[in-house]
């Protein structure tokens, strides 16, 4: 996807932002513009050729969000590229994002507690299970609710493969058969102990079937 800046908010500049909102290959980031913020809005939504647009655009402190995705502008693609939640800014004002090291940084200020483990050996198996979930279930079970069920909301933020939705519940699916059997004989992921891989797993679980 292409991340583009709009230098002039007139005519051409509205006429390119219409044509690109819904492109999944082009991706408007920032808009510069010295006119009045609520006119340009006003501009945008009713254009005398074009007509109304279809839209819901509101005025933010920082410019115009239009359906709601300050997430992936570039003031927040400045803090986190991805343009995901969440994103943790650090005391120096440097910026950390992925839920799994997040986690792990905010646990190693503490010390390290049983969530991330306090040996190596603990830690080292709590990663290995929160990347196996994170990647093997978390991830195709997200894209394949994002390329379905959650079209709609996704439609103008990410590559959506709409025909790959069911392969990929699938593929979760399978994994989280195989984990189970993983877990049969253990109170939790990691054995005797509650670690962040049983978050990351019943969050999503929690999230997937409310
Ligand atoms: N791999 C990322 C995934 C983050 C993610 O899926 N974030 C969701 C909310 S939980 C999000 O930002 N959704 C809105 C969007 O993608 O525009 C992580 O672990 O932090």
């Amino acid at each position: 996807m292409a991340n583009v800046s709009l230098v002039g908010f007139g005519r051409i500049g509205r006429d390119l932002f219409r044509q690109t909102l819904g492109d999944t290959d082009i991706n408007i980031v920032s808009i510069s513009d010295t006119a009045d913020k609520a006119n340009l809005i006003y501009l945008l939504k009713y254009d005398s050729i074009y007509g109304k647009l279809d839209a819901e655009i509101e005025e933010s402190e920082t410019g115009i969000v239009v359906n709601g995705k300050e997430n992936r502008q570039v003031d927040h693609l400045t803090r986190n590229p991805s343009g995901q939640m969440p994103t943790l800014e650090l005391d120096n004002g440097n910026f950390v994002s992925e839920i799994t090291v997040i986690c792990d940084y905010l646990d190693e200020q503490q010390g390290y507690t049983d969530l991330m483990g306090k040996t190596s050996e603990a830690r080292a198996e709590t990663r290995m299970w929160t990347r196996r979930i994170d990647l093997q279930i978390v991830e195709p079970l997200t894209n394949g609710f994002r390329f379905s069920e959650g079209h709609d909301f996704f439609k103008d933020r990410l590559r959506l493969i709409p025909q790959a939705a069911d392969d990929l519940k699938t593929l979760a699916q399978e994994r989280i058969t195989w984990l189970d059997e993983q877990i049969k004989d253990k109170e939790f992921i990691c054995g005797d102990r509650f670690s962040l891989a049983d978050i990351m797993f019943y969050r999503l679980f929690r999230f997937i079937f409310k």
